[in-house]
């Protein structure tokens, strides 16, 4: 081949796609024709922005416990799938949510995995979670955390269904491909604490002499609405509200300081009523949990009205805005301290 061909081959691109056809055989690709999409200017995600309206769900969670038992289903969970990862059990591109229902006099099975899990109650109370040998009743607007490879089990001793949402962290466990699970013969774990043990000894921003952490979550793995509530209402009512978010406050760690979960950062969020947020995006896409109150989050030009126990999703770096019409309280969580640990997160305001 002359010189003069080769660069007329080089301006009209021919001959490339034999070269590609011939490199495919041995699993190889050129990186010319990807670039562009691998490394972007600003991120683009499969995941939408969507709204879970509890009234449109509440029928199908009761209607699923009239199918199958909590036994033998091991978790009667109705997945949230995000729109635009459909198939994928997968709210966000990164983060797993459900909504779990438990039927009074039901047990779901002791058994444990390396995803974490969080609880946030929705609807009902007097149903627990065993974890670490303690038996944590859930209200309404708690926080319960069921960490990496710790046995836990679900039970109903109460005479009304509950409902909770569940975040695990799913999908971020299968990109390592770092699954483990396991189940046990025992339905129920012994319980060796009272309820309020672990609040007892890292709920006052103290520890007991001589812990030593053992894992990087939270050792508290319950945190009562009762106690959250009354800090954002202290907050109200001692400062003006941030111009994006309103009263926020996030979970932590007693002990570390960080996150209360490695994998998955937890807020909750009082926005008073008449709040008109500011726009904000950030790099984490976030799932929301509303616990009071009503309002609109606009997402791209896309407005989804909220009410109590509704669950929306705002993905990563589109900015979205926050109204309330009445004093609203929002639990939101997200994949926040994953990516500042691997110096990913960015926000902008
Ligand atoms: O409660 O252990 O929604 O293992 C998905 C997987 C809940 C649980 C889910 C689980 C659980």
């Amino acid at each position: 081949m002359t010189k003069a061909v080769a660069a007329e081959e080089l301006q009209a691109g021919t001959g490339r796609s034999a070269f590609y056809a011939k490199i495919d055989t041995g699993n190889c690709a050129p990186l010319w024709e990807v670039l562009s999409d691998l490394v972007r200017p600003t991120p683009k995600t499969p995941c939408l922005p969507y709204i879970w309206h509890w009234n449109d769900v509440w029928p199908w969670i009761e209607e699923s416990g009239t199918l199958i038992s909590a036994a033998e289903a091991e978790r009667r969970v109705i997945v949230l799938e995000n729109p635009g990862l459909r198939g994928r059990s997968a709210v966000t591109h990164s983060l797993y949510a459900g909504l779990q229902l438990i039927l009074p006099g039901e047990i779901a099975p002791a058994h444990r995995h390396t995803q974490s899990a969080l609880r946030f109650i929705l609807h009902g109370a007097g149903a627990y979670t065993s974890v670490g040998g303690e038996r944590i009743t859930m209200q309404v607007g708690d926080f319960v955390i069921t960490p990496s490879w710790q046995f836990h089990d679900h039970g109903n001793p109460s005479d009304e269904p509950m409902v909770w949402l569940d975040g695990l962290d799913i999908p971020i466990v299968e990109l390592f491909d770092a699954q483990f699970m396991e189940r046990t013969d025992e339905q129920s774990q012994l319980t060796t604490h009272s309820e309020s043990h672990h609040l007892a000894q890292f709920g006052n921003t103290m520890k007991p002499v001589g812990f030593e952490p053992r894992s990087g979550t939270s050792p508290l793995c319950w945190y009562p609405y009762e106690r959250t509530r009354a800090a954002l209402e202290t907050l109200k009512s001692g400062e003006d509200p941030h111009p994006c978010w309103g009263h926020k406050l996030q979970y932590l760690n007693p002990v570390t300081g960080k996150s209360a979960m490695p994998t998955i950062g937890t807020f909750m969020q009082l926005l008073p009523a008449g709040f008109q947020g500011k726009p904000y995006r950030a790099t984490d896409s976030t799932v929301y949990a509303v616990v009071e109150g009503s309002g609109t989050c606009t997402v791209n030009g896309e407005a989804l009205a909220f009410g109590p126990r509704d669950v929306f999703v705002c993905p990563s770096w589109m900015p979205y805005t926050l109204d309330a019409s009445k004093d609203a309280i929002l639990f939101s969580f997200s994949d926040r301290p994953v990516q500042q640990a691997l110096d990913l997160w960015r926000e902008s305001l």
